[in-house]
Formats: structure tokens, C-alpha cells, sequence
């Protein structure tokens, strides 16, 4: 018996052995932005109950003082459980997936040369490819949802560089059925919020096109129910998950 969720806290145990008792954690933020997303989908794919505790970043209130007292860089999303506080979306990803390691997929890989694939695949997301995945998003949605113009050539430039990481990214995906291996892990679900906005949003869609390890792929990731469940909440607005 895995989870024994109870009103206000969860009991962990292993057989009949009483491992450890958490918070219901409470995650900052919007379910809509990218950040929030990979954290939310880590704790879905985990089994781990949450609160959706919104943010609105319309209105800046990721600038308020006592917003960022918790955050101090003024961004979403960050996390409370129990005494626990983190922000940063891969390492609050990163925690639940090494703290709910024995629970639901193995996030993190099996050994450590798995988890090292995961990290290095990771990296290549936080730093290659969503700077660049974040240009598109900023330049051709962005800018013209807040009643700016689209800013073409640079969503296009970016959208070429893109293409790049994708062509890297399709001979991968032709060794193995995920980045990191032939189990989903962190390395691709941090890849899913950034990449939806890209293909639904920006009319980039084509950055896929003749790539047919890569479409498979991402067909798969975004069929996860654990995925379904994020754009649940981006639709119907709710604000906690009870397994
Ligand atoms: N590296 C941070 C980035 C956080 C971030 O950029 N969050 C965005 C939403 S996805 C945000 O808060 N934007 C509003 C702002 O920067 O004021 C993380 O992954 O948590």
C-alpha cells in the first residue's frame, strides 16, 4: 500500500513500515506558464497530491515583497512542503523525482550512469534548448497576446536555430525511443510545456516536420495522462490534485 492520503497530510509506507509523513505540497504559480508545468507533470507522473496555489503574473504578483521573499528572483513557480521550501522548476522536479523515487515512473533513471544520461539531456534543455524554445515563445505569442506586434524575423531566426537542436535531437531519437534511454524521464519531460507553445501557439509547427523519430516521440510524451492531466488544469482551472 503505497499512499494513504488522509485530509491534511499523506503517509508514506513501504509494506507496514511507516516511512515518512509529508505536507500536501503547494505549488506557486500558473498553471498556464511553462515553469509551473514541468513541476506540475513531475508531481502528476509521481502520485503526489498537490494544491495549485495561483499566481497571477498579468498583474505582477510575482513582484510582490512577500512573493519574493520566497522567490527571490520574482518568478514561478516555487514549492512548500511542510517546512520544506525550493524554487527552480527542474530542481523542485528533480527533488520530487529523487524523494518519490519507488513511486510511479523512474523519473531519474536506475544507476547512476542512467540518471548522468538524464542530467546531461536536462542540461541540454535548460541551457540549449529552452533559451532558444523561450525566443519563439516570446517573439510570435507572447508579445502578440499582450497586444504587441509579433516580432517575425526574430521568432524566425530562432525557429532556424531550433531546427538545429532538432535535427540532434532526431538522430538521438533514432537510437532510443526516449532522450535518455527507452524510459521517460525528467530529460523529456521538462521538454513538453516550452515545446507545446512552440508547435500549438506559434505557427511553428514545421520546426517537426522530416523529423519522424522526433514526432514520434514527442506523440508519445504528449499522450502521457500524467500530461493530459497538466492541460486539465490549464482548461478547467482547477487548483488541487488528489490521486
Ligand atoms: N529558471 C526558472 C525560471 C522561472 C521563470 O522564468 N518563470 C516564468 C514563468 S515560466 C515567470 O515567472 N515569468 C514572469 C517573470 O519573470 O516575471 C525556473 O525554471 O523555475
Amino acid at each position: 500500500m503505497p499512499w494513504v492520503p488522509t485530509s491534511r497530510c499523506i503517509l508514506i509506507t513501504r509494506g507496514a513500515e511507516l516511512d515518512q509523513i509529508a505536507m500536501v505540497v503547494k505549488v506557486y504559480g500558473e498553471a498556464r506558464a511553462v515553469c509551473p508545468q514541468r513541476v506540475i507533470h513531475c508531481l502528476v507522473e509521481k502520485g503526489v497530491p498537490f494544491e495549485l496555489v495561483h499566481v497571477e503574473l498579468d498583474s505582477m504578483e510575482q513582484k510582490r515583497p512577500e512573493f519574493m521573499e520566497k522567490q527571490p528572483f520574482g518568478q514561478v513557480p516555487y514549492v512548500v512542503d511542510g517546512e520544506f521550501e525550493l524554487f527552480e522548476s527542474r530542481a523542485i522536479a528533480r527533488y520530487y523525482a529523487s524523494k518519490y523515487a519507488d513511486y510511479g515512473p523512474s523519473l531519474l533513471g536506475r544507476t547512476v550512469e542512467e540518471r548522468a544520461k538524464v542530467e546531461q539531456w536536462m542540461d541540454v534543455e535548460a541551457m540549449n534548448y529552452n533559451p532558444v524554445a523561450f525566443s519563439i515563445v516570446w517573439n510570435a505569442f507572447i508579445l502578440p497576446a499582450r497586444g504587441l506586434a509579433r516580432k517575425e524575423e526574430k521568432a524566425a531566426a530562432a525557429a532556424r536555430k531550433l531546427e538545429a537542436i532538432l535535427e540532434v535531437y532526431e538522430k538521438q531519437l533514432a537510437k532510443s525511443r526516449y532522450l535518455a534511454g527507452d524510459e521517460f524521464t525528467l530529460a523529456d519531460l521538462t521538454h513538453i510545456p516550452a515545446t507545446r507553445y512552440v508547435v500549438e501557439n506559434c505557427d511553428m509547427a514545421h520546426v517537426m516536420e522530416g523529423k519522424q523519430h522526433l514526432k514520434a516521440w514527442w506523440d508519445n510524451i504528449t499522450a502521457r495522462p500524467g500530461w493530459k492531466k497538466v492541460m486539465e488544469f490549464v482548461e478547467t482551472g482547477a487548483n488541487k490534485h488528489q490521486p
